[in-house]
């Protein structure tokens, strides 16, 4: 049996416990009720920012069925907005993709049984690091931040080889079909993107090697925390890949900083929520930003969301598209994908972007 996480007297001060201790915060946000969390865990200190609401309704919307439409003219125009939506915001909503709602409500029952499943029976995913291909765990980088994170996660590399634990039963499967079936959606919006840089179709696709690109397959999981204002469920950070596509429960939670404002985003009913990412900030030399997100928590709901990274091949040298700077200054450096991700994780460790280490101005 798992040794039930360290419970204190509320009038007393809060501990500070390193992740480590906790293990999963779940299991610790069950078992400490209303009581006032850890002191590590307070990253919000000079109160919370404002958030421009008034700008949520303006996320780009992306209808995906004009952009597959044989109809010219649909096509161009859903590829033209597509390019509005990663050069003004790096993040937009894709509506009618085509995945059906019964899978995704499976992928997100099975994921909430799996972080339901007792601490116990997750050890054997605890993570071992960037490559191992399963990794359950809590926080963001625990082995390193200074304050954590209020979420538990797991992360599992299910492109090129599909990885995924074996329980609970069934998961494996929707999590097979789910993968692939977001794999050809951002397949499908990356040769939009490459058109609206001007490119041919497949261009991105062959420059970046991304049939034998990486995803990561991530579930997260945030609990109900009872002093949501002070703490925070994931930093702001980019994301490595060239495009996420992440959906989530009911529950509210991610922000996206667009002109340096926080804005909430509100997804429309069974959307894919699609963000720019490093890789695609580099290929497209500068003309769509990586987005920077975070997400903060609430005291009422726990909150899931199920991202997945989709990133070129780990061998491939990645740099701005060679048609790109033909006129123009590469602004980034050209490394192999994977020494960039390698790199990512330690940088993240000291705080710092990666992709300023890579612009050459
Ligand atoms: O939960 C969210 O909405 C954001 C997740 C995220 O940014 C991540 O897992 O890297």
């Amino acid at each position: 049996m798992a040794s039930p996480p360290t419970i204190y007297a509320s009038s007393s001060k809060p501990p500070k416990l390193h992740a480590s201790d906790i293990g999963s915060i779940k299991a610790f946000a069950d078992a400490n009720g209303l009581s006032p969390i850890p002191s590590s865990y307070y990253s919000i200190v000079e109160g919370r920012d404002d958030v421009a609401d008034h700008l949520a309704s303006s996320i780009p919307v992306i209808d995906f069925s004009l952009l597959t439409s044989d109809h010219p003219q649909l096509h161009a125009n859903a590829v033209s907005q597509l390019g509005k939506a990663c050069a003004e915001w790096g993040i937009f909503m894709v509506t009618n993709h085509g995945i059906s709602e019964k899978l995704m409500e499976e992928v997100m029952n099975k994921a909430h049984e799996f972080h339901n499943l007792p601490v116990e029976e997750k050890k054997e995913f605890g993570d071992k690091g960037p490559w191992a291909p399963i990794r359950h765990g809590t926080s963001f980088l625990p082995q390193g931040e200074k304050v954590h994170y209020w979420r538990d996660h797991l992360k599992v590399l299910t492109f090129p080889q599909f990885n995924f634990p074996h329980k609970p039963p069934g998961f494996k499967e929707v999590a097979y079909d789910y993968s692939r079936k977001i794999r050809a959606v951002a397949r499908t919006l990356l040769q939009g993107i490459s058109e609206s840089l001007g490119l041919e179709s497949k261009a991105l696709m062959e420059f970046t090697g991304f049939d034998s690109g990486l995803q990561v397959f991530i579930v997260n999981l945030y609990p109900p925390c009872p002093q949501p204002e002070l703490a925070l469920g994931l930093p702001p950070h980019t994301d490595q890949g060239l495009l996420t596509l992440l959906y989530q429960n009911g529950i509210g939670g991610l922000q996206v900083n667009h002109d340096d404002k926080w804005i909430n985003v509100n997804p429309l009913p069974n959307c894919l929520i699609v963000n720019v990412a490093d890789q695609l900030e580099v290929v497209s030399n500068g003309k769509y930003k990586s987005i920077l997100h975070r997400a903060i928590l609430n005291n009422k709901h726990t909150r899931m969301s199920i991202p997945l990274l989709n990133g070129p091949k780990l061998e491939k040298e990645i740099g701005p598209v060679p048609e790109l700077v033909e006129k123009e200054e590469p602004l980034y450096k050209t490394i192999k994908y994977r020494d960039y991700f390698q790199v990512q994780q330690q940088a993240r460790l000291a705080n710092k972007s990666v992709l300023d280490e890579l612009r050459l101005n």
